[in-house]
């Protein structure tokens, strides 16, 4: 039987020469390949060793890190599910995470561990470790009296490789189930449709908890067995400054206008350059022009979710057809994409309408949620994205809003519902609403309007406060 674990394909992947450097980070230090082998054996035989259920779960809320990404790689590696958690969380929200995912393994930062540990044990986790960014913490210690040599568990395309929270179009978050093949057939149809090639270099500046870093960026370098330039939180003038030595880079459009508006970023910077590639939102015509007046090169935009991974792109090669700024390409080879009314009838090009995505790239479903996962499809067996657009006659698509109440911040989603729900609960408010609005920066952040219950008193301040003390950063309204 073959197997179809995604740690081995990527494995396979790895230069011959082991001791080549996969991943150099920022602060100078450098990985081998030979180090990821060997690292990641490590951590898959102590996961191995704690003797939990086949599909446990592996829930980490940790600092960016390449101990980080090994430990990623472990857990597919032994053939357990990934749950990565966003490291704003606080502890209402890895509460209601944990609750839901009942993971068997829980790994997060050393000063967190005071207040994840309850709630992990509460939930019925095994073990919990640390890891810090600094390459310390139990896991390392545990890990370091562990073999390194490991043969990867043996897993069917549909096993499950990874689960990761969204709120999807409604109600609360929901775990995505996504399997060995959800993840391997995109990263296999992503190494060929942006022309990786050997000798590229990606500069990984994003975090590693969403699709974006943790998929997208991590397994198109490591599919082709390329280096990785490694930013340990984003910073514009470094990157720009490790520019030169690289060939690709990744990043939500916040990125772009943030690197625009460094005075070093040069053509002369980009000469060894051979691809930009945006997405997680949308990236505006105007960053779009401004990126090509001033480096020359175009922006390659796609579009994902964590249900699909990556399910459009703009192309690559020029004989694929022009990169079109304000659209997000076409759907990728082997993924379907439709448009179709609110009485479900498929849409002639150019119509608006609710986009909808069939294809090996989409998920198993909503973690123990079989009616939300029956709501999100339609009955020929096709994903509702919740994002509205069209397809236009050449075939490129163009999202031009959501019906889902959602709020895109930076690349990071916002739920105008959650957050609501914690203002109603304060006391003198009557009702409040959540609502986007431009920003330069972020591309759109949150603002809350809310009304009081007569003779009741309450500053906008405030509630920003109580906010602050509750949720993660970037789900704050900017404005009350
Ligand atoms: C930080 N802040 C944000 C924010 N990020 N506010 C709104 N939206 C955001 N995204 C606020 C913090 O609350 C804080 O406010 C202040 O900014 C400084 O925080 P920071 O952590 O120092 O911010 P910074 O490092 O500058 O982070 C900005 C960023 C980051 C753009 C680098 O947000 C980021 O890495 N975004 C990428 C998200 C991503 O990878 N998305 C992919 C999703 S996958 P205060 O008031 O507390 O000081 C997906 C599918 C697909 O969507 O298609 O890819
Ligand atoms: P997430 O649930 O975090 O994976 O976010 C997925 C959502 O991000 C999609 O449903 C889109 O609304 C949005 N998105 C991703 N890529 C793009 C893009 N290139 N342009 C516009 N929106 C995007």
């Amino acid at each position: 039987m073959s197997n179809h674990n995604l740690f081995a394909a990527l494995r396979a992947a790895f230069p011959d020469q082991l001791d080549e450097i996969a991943i150099e980070t920022d602060s100078g230090l450098c990985y081998s390949w030979r180090d990821l082998d060997r690292a990641t054996a490590m951590m898959a035989n102590l996961l191995e060793g704690l003797e939990l259920e086949p599909g446990a779960r592996i829930a980490v809320q940790v600092e960016k890190s390449v101990e980080a990404v090994m430990l990623y790689l472990a857990t597919l590696r032994a053939g357990y599910v990934f749950l990565p958690l966003n490291t704003a969380y606080q502890s209402a929200e890895i509460e209601y995470f944990v609750a839901n995912a009942e993971p068997a393994v829980v790994v997060c930062s050393s000063k967190n561990f005071g207040w994840v540990s309850p709630i992990a044990f509460k939930a019925g986790a095994k073990a919990v470790f640390t890891l810090d960014d600094d390459r310390t913490g139990s896991l390392l210690e545990r890990a370091a009296h562990c073999p390194d040599e490991h043969r990867a568990a043996v897993k069917a395309p549909d096993d499950l490789a990874a689960i990761l929270y969204t709120s999807g179009t409604t109600g609360r978050s929901k775990g995505a189930m996504l399997s060995h093949d959800n993840l391997l057939s995109n990263a296999v149809v992503l190494k060929t449709y942006w022309g990786w090639k050997k000798g590229d270099v990606l500069i990984h500046a994003l975090p590693i908890f969403h699709v974006h870093g943790l998929f997208v960026a991590l397994h198109g370098a490591l599919i082709n067995g390329s280096k990785m330039i490694w930013v340990g939180k984003f910073d514009p003038k470094l990157v720009v400054s490790k520019l030169p030595e690289a060939t690709v880079f990744m990043g939500v459009p916040t990125l772009y206008v943030r690197l625009l508006a460094e005075s070093t970023l040069t053509r002369q910077a980009c000469r060894n350059m051979r691809l930009f590639i945006s997405g997680s939102a949308p990236l505006l015509i105007e960053t779009f022009r401004a990126w090509q007046d001033r480096t020359g090169h175009t922006i390659l935009e796609r579009y994902g979710m964590s249900e699909t991974a990556m399910l459009t792109s703009n192309p690559y090669a020029a004989k694929d057809g022009d990169r079109r700024g304000g659209t997000v390409g076409f759907p990728l080879p082997g993924v379907s994409v439709r448009v179709r009314g609110e009485g479900g009838q498929d849409l002639p090009a150019d119509e608006i309408g609710g986009i909808e995505v069939r294809g090996p790239n989409v998920f198993k479903g909503y973690w123990r949620m079989p009616e939300k996962t029956r709501e999100e499809f339609t009955a020929d067996g096709w994903f509702r994205t919740g994002d509205v657009g069209l397809i236009d006659k050449k075939g490129y698509v163009t999202i031009v809003g959501r019906s889902k109440d959602l709020i895109i911040s930076g690349g990071y989603n916002v739920y105008p519902a959650e957050i609501e729900g914690y203002i109603n609960e304060m006391p003198g408010v009557a009702e409040s609403a959540v609502v986007g609005v431009p920003h330069p920066d972020f591309g759109e952040v949150g603002v809350a309007v809310v009304t009081l219950k007569p003779g009741a008193r309450l500053l906008g301040d405030e509630v920003i406060a109580v906010l602050k003390a509750r949720l993660a950063n970037f789900k704050i309204p900017k404005r009350c």
